[in-house]
């Protein structure tokens, strides 16, 4: 880089200075502009590219984006909007083009008309995916020409230059991500497609599609989608709940872009329990919600509580209802579009603009008032689940308050199957969650009590998606979960809220056996975080136990193998690749292992590998978890003989 940066700075003028010691500082703390060098990392140089083609699609210049995956893990966007400026920018001296690709922030600066609103969590623009990559080459169609430049490690290789006609407009960027920086450099093609399904709803009409020149069929064709939403959020919502059973026949849409915060809202009541709210800021997802979610909160209250009021219905019922209760079974889908949005929370996915609130509030207040009014029959649906809910909730809370007096009564309040670790520094602290009393002996034997606790959970958990919420403080393994964690569940601005002030432990391992009960197991326990205690998912703190697959043995050598690969490495190693001179030994259980080799294998921080859990979008998490453990049974099997080949799901 030094040299590189040397050699060019002979040909440059000062403001040119700037400009490398700019993209020199997205090399050198690549975690900064884009969160970190993993894989979100290199996902991320995808969004930042494809948002600014969807900036230009909601000025209204362009209907279509192609996204493709090179053989060579390079990527490819391309966009039919006005095509970058190339002209001499007039303060720069150089061609925008260059501008925009090479100096931070400078995206669409110079154009004050232009509804500058996406950009990715971070916003850092193209000019970081520049810097970023070992090449990358940006082609215009603009004015009847087809411009060029082409950068390595974001700097310019030459100036702009025409190289022929066009009778089309769009841009179209090329680029290969650095390797000396990625510690991951494969695109995931799920991972691509679920966020370009996801930007199809959030911007109806926008065409999007996705190509993996990787992936190619028996006739050599590459493996493609296209994604593409008519409707917008109300297919976005029919979506997420194409796995429950509806309570009204359409979804609630609401849509305006009146005020001075475009705001659009679509929302469906289902027969389930749970509160499923989506939200968006400049296609961002507020995994932490914000105001925008706050405000409609409000106003779905206000409302709906008004309009019961004027119906009679709550005075016949004597029930307190409180907001929580106009949220059960609701699935809903918030999106607004904010100037200059600012971030908060713990993982920074919170939206805090104060205004933001209001606005949303007198949209949905408006507009769902129009509804009820309009939909008499589906208005009493509504307020009599919501009456159902109400009760519900009296009985969680006593359930709950019972729970919670039970643990100040008995002192530290610990579980008593809890075999906790001495350390007491949460972040030293790991927490393992394992399957039966049996596999829970072992791993109490085999671990380091000093930093390693255990917990062990006797068969199967509750499942949540089928359970109201006051059954989960009635569920013994669900009860000593939290209080091991030492997290709470309480009530802040009349929102359910997990309290971690108090966590006890920031690694939290799921622990199973490797077979299909296992893998139930843990699926249930994923539901239950994920319902429950989404932030610690968020914040990293979730890992699922590895346990190896198989043991080779011969004589006195022994080796340990997590997949097909390495058995057959082991085979190879010390049998000469002849099966039958080596003992194979399938481990289906944990119980099959003794504490010493569970301890080496699976626990020992030095050997062990864990899989850390994420969600890569909540929405696509919704989806996959109402589907495979709620009611409709169809839809699962048609998820299980898909991915059956896989029998792994991430998630
Ligand atoms: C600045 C100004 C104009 C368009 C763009 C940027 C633009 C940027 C990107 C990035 C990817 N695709 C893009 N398409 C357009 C407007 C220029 C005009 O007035 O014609």
């Amino acid at each position: 880089m030094a040299n590189e940066a040397t050699l060019a700075l002979n040909n440059y003028s000062a403001e040119n200075i700037q400009v490398l010691e700019g993209l020199e500082a997205v090399r050198k703390r690549p975690a900064m502009y884009i969160g970190d060098t993993g894989f979100k990392g290199l996902h991320h140089l995808i969004w930042e590219v494809v948002d600014n083609s969807i900036d230009e699609a909601m000025a209204g210049y362009c209907d279509t984006i192609h996204v493709i995956i090179e053989e060579d893990e390079s990527i490819t966007v391309r966009d039919n909007g006005r095509g970058i400026p190339t002209g001499i920018h007039t303060k720069e001296k150089r061609s925008a083009l260059e501008v925009v690709m090479t100096v931070l922030h400078a995206g669409g600066k110079f154009d004050k008309d232009t509804y500058k609103v996406s950009g990715g969590l971070h916003g850092v623009g193209v000019s970081c995916v520049n810097a970023l990559s070992v090449d990358l080459r940006a082609e215009v169609h603009r004015e009847g020409q087809v411009f060029e430049q082409e950068y390595k490690k974001g700097i310019p290789q030459y100036p702009v230059r025409a190289i022929g006609d066009a009778s089309d407009t769009g841009t179209f960027i090329h680029f290969k991500p650095d390797d000396s920086i990625f510690t991951v450099t494969e695109f995931k093609y799920e991972t691509v497609a679920t966020r370009l399904r996801e930007l199809s709803f959030l911007n109806k009409k926008l065409r999007l599609t996705l190509t993996d020149m990787r992936d190619l069929d028996d006739e050599g064709k590459p493996k493609y989608d296209e994604f593409y939403s008519e409707g917008g959020l109300v297919e976005f919502v029919t979506y997420l709940d194409n796995t429950r059973q509806p309570l009204i026949p359409e979804p609630i849409h609401m849509d305006s872009d009146k005020g001075a915060v475009p705001v659009e809202v679509s929302m469906m009541y289902n027969t389930s329990y749970s509160e499923n709210v989506v939200s968006y800021v400049n296609n961002i997802n507020t995994i932490e919600g914000g105001t925008h979610v706050s405000g409609f909160r409000a106003a779905l209250t206000r409302t709906l509580k008004s309009y019961a009021d004027k119906s009679g219905i709550l005075a016949k019922e004597k029930v307190e209802v409180s907001g929580d209760d106009f949220r059960e079974g609701l699935t809903a889908v918030i999106s607004v579009k904010v100037q200059e949005p600012q971030f908060e929370g713990q993982t920074k996915t919170k939206l805090g603009n104060s205004d933001v609130a209001g606005a949303v509030s007198q949209v949905v207040s408006e507009m769902l008032d129009n509804y009820l009014n309009e939909h008499p029959k589906e208005a009493r649906t509504i307020v009599d689940k919501v009456l159902l809910a109400a009760k519900a909730r009296i009985a969680a809370r006593k359930a709950r308050e019972m729970v919670q007096r039970k643990n100040v009564l008995t002192g530290t309040g610990l579980p008593g199957k809890l075999a906790d670790c001495s350390e007491t520094d949460p972040k030293q602290c790991e927490l393992y969650l394992v399957e039966g009393d049996s596999a829970g002996g072992t791993a109490k034997q085999g671990r380091n009590r000093a930093f390693q606790a255990i917990l062990p959970l006797r068969g199967k958990i509750l499942n949540v998606e089928k359970a109201q919420e006051y059954r989960i403080y009635e569920n013994e393994e669900i009860k000593n979960m939290f209080t091991a964690m030492g997290v709470q569940i309480g009530m802040v601005d009349d929102e359910r809220a997990l309290n971690i002030e108090k966590l006890r432990y920031h690694k939290i391992i799921i622990m199973t056996d490797a077979d299909i009960d296992g893998s139930h197991i843990r699926t249930l326990i994923l539901t239950f975080f994920f319902r429950y205690m989404k932030v610690l998912i968020e914040m990293g703190y979730i890992y699922i136990a590895q346990p190896p697959l198989y043991l080779i043995k011969k004589g006195k050598e022994e080796r340990y193998c997590w997949d097909e690969a390495q058995r057959e490495a082991a085979v190879l190693e010390l049998g000469n690749g002849r099966e039958e001179s080596v003992n194979t030994q399938r481990y289906k259980g944990l119980g099959e292992m003794n504490a010493e080799q569970l301890w080496q294998t699976t626990m020992n921080p030095e050997h062990r590998s864990l899989k850390q859990v994420s969600i890569e979008s909540a929405a696509e998490a919704d989806h996959l978890f109402s589907m495979l453990m709620g009611d409709e049974v169809a839809p699962r099997r048609e998820f299980i003989e898909k991915n059956a080949k896989y029998a792994r799901v991430d998630v």
